[in-house]
Order: C-alpha cells, then sequence, then structure tokens
C-alpha cells in the first residue's frame, strides 16, 4: 500500500535537534527456520504466486526486533512520531538498515528475481485502544506503475494479533487484477484518501498474526485491510515496497527509487539515499521534497480505478 496520511502536513519536515542514537545494534545472522533454504524458497514462490501473499516468514529473532522497536521508540521521543513517514530510510538509519538486511532481499529475490529497486519505507503505527483501521483496497491502485512486478513486506516489530489488528488479505484477489476503489470518507481510516474496494466476501479473508521479527510479502494487487487495535499495545510494523527496475512510473516522474541488489539496466529512477546516521539536516531537507514527490502520485490516482 502506498496512501495513508503522513502524521505532518505536507512538506513540514521533522526539526533537526541534536540527539545520542543508542548504541549500534549487534547483528545476528537469522537462519530461515525448519526447512533448507532451496526448498523454503520453492514453497515461497509457489505460495506467493498462488495466494498473493506468504505468512508468516521468520526473519528477524525476537531480540532483534525488540532492539530495532527500542532504536524506533528512542528516535520518536527525540524527533516526533514516525507512523507513516514515506521514505523514512532516507533520513533514519535503522530503518534502511533493515530495509536493505540480506535476510530481507534474500525473500524479496525469490518473489521478484535478482534485480530490486528499493521503492518506499514507513513505520505503520496502531497506538494501543485505538480506533484506526485500514479499509480493503490494493496498493498499486495508487502508484501509478507501468506494470505489477513488485512485492510489499510488513515487517512486525512489535505482537501484531487479530486483537492488536494485524493485515488481513483475500487469498489468490491478486489475480483479478485492479479492482474499483472509492474515495470514503473516514478519518478513522488510516489511508490517506480513505480508498476502499466495496463489497469484499470477508468470510474468505484470513489473517495474518505475526510475532516480532516474522513478516509477511504481498503482492500489490492483493486485497488487505485491517482492523482497529483493541490490545494494550501499540502495534508496529515496517512496510517496505520493492519493485522490478522495468517497473516505469506514468504518473509523477520524479519519483525516486534505490538499486539494492542486482542491476539496473532500465535507470528509470533518480537514486534515494540511504540515510547512514538519523536526521541530518541535508537528509531532512531532501526528505520534505521527496514526501511532496509521493503524496503528487498518491493524489493523482482517479478516485475510482476500474
Ligand atoms: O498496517 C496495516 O494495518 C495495513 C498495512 C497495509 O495496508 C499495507 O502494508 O499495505
Amino acid at each position: 500500500m502506498r496512501a495513508l496520511a503522513s502524521p505532518r502536513p505536507a512538506g513540514k519536515t521533522i526539526a533537526h535537534r541534536p540527539w545520542s542514537p543508542l548504541p549500534a545494534p549487534v547483528e545476528h545472522l537469522g537462519r530461515r527456520q525448519t526447512l533448507s533454504g532451496s526448498k523454503q524458497k520453492e514453497i515461497d514462490r509457489v505460495d506467493f504466486d498462488r495466494d498473493g501473499y506468504v505468512s508468516p516468514v521468520p526473519l528477524l529473532f525476537e531480540r532483534e526486533a525488540a532492539a530495532h522497536l527500542a532504536r524506533m521508540e528512542h528516535a520518536e521521543r527525540a524527533f516526533g512520531k514516525l507512523h507513516y513517514v514515506s521514505k523514512i530510510h532516507t533520513i533514519f538509519s535503522d530503518a534502511a538498515r533493515l530495509a536493505t538486511d540480506r535476510r530481507v532481499l534474500d525473500v524479496v529475490e525469490e518473489l521478484i528475481g535478482p534485480d530490486i529497486l528499493l521503492f518506499d519505507v514507513t513505520y505503520i503505527i496502531k497506538e494501543p485502544r485505538s480506533p484506526h483501521h485500514v479499509s480493503w483496497h490494493q496498493d498499486l491502485t495508487y502508484w501509478g506503475f507501468s506494470a505489477d512486478d513488485q512485492v510489499s513486506m510488513w515487517l512486525a516489530l512489535s505482537p501484531a494479533s487479530e486483537e492488536s489488528g494485524c493485515m488481513r488479505v483475500v487469498p489468490g484477489s491478486h489475480k483479478r487484477g485492479r479492482l474499483p476503489h472509492e474515495d470514503v470518507d473516514d478519518e478513522t481510516n488510516v489511508l490517506h484518501r480513505g480508498q476502499t474496494v466495496r463489497g469484499v466476501d470477508e468470510t474468505r479473508a484470513v489473517s495474518c498474526p505475526l510475532r516480532p521479527g516474522e513478516a509477511s510479502f504481498h503482492h500489490g494487487w492483493t486485497l488487505h485491510a485491517s482492523m482497529p487495535n483493541s490490545s494494550g499495545a501499540r502495534r508496529v510494523g515496517l512496510n517496505v515496497q520493492y519493485i522490478a527496475p522495468s517497473m516505469r512510473q506514468l504518473v509523477n516522474a520524479q519519483e525516486t527509487a534505490l538499486l539494492v541488489r542486482g542491476r539496473d539496466a532500465f535507470h528509470h529512477y533518480a537514486p534515494d539515499e540511504l540515510a547512514f546516521r538519523d536526521f541530518e539536516p541535508r537528509a531532512l531537507e531532501r526528505h520534505a521534497a521527496l514526501e511532496r514527490v509521493r503524496k503528487a502520485t498518491w493524489d493523482s490516482a482517479p478516485a475510482s480505478a476500474s
């Protein structure tokens, strides 16, 4: 998805204040659980092609997820809420590190092939006992791409359960291609325009509960939604979009993306810069412009795409 509201008014940057980052993380090399690598690969790819998603995919150790969450919350205390800040990987090094982690890219490579562009990264946070939900939608409807060689990862940094409003998907719905969406006025809908596919048969939907460190991967035509967080804890996920370099932008030539694996024979995008330090003034300036570009793309999609 990529049509959620920015937490700050368009064009306003996060103020740069001095802060002391927490100590750097100890990196652990995770191993995909019980199956051997190639068997697991086959299953992921077959499931993804058939169902339009795979879940749960174990990626990080639970303690690693907890350390990432602690650093994100530390950053929030210094800079303000990070919920749904687009292109967060260009200003916050921890998000950049996660989105480019070898274990993550190995799965993305299984699903969309060896050449991978990182398109967008956001945290999606549901506060405890909040009414905010996500209506049924398809991500690709609002992104302006020429094709659909794409996958989104939703990586849990805290428990994502039915109670806390984990993702729900309709298996196989990606095969229906683009469905009509309506802009629905509902301030508890996290989506930027309240874009909604009506009449979804929810009896066919399945939940994707995740433990911290596990992820789901879904295709951009897969119908998905999520319920409010009725638990007493924050539900925090890192949402990352990867595309194949062949994908062109049809509605906004200013969109940017970064090659994170393989090669780019197409050069459709000016490259984003990964943050190696946190919230640097020059990166924040660039980031404000990037957010305006992202918002222009969402706003340019027709209200009813069919
Ligand atoms: O975080 C959520 O609840 C919904 C996420 C979503 O719609 C997405 O990842 O595309």
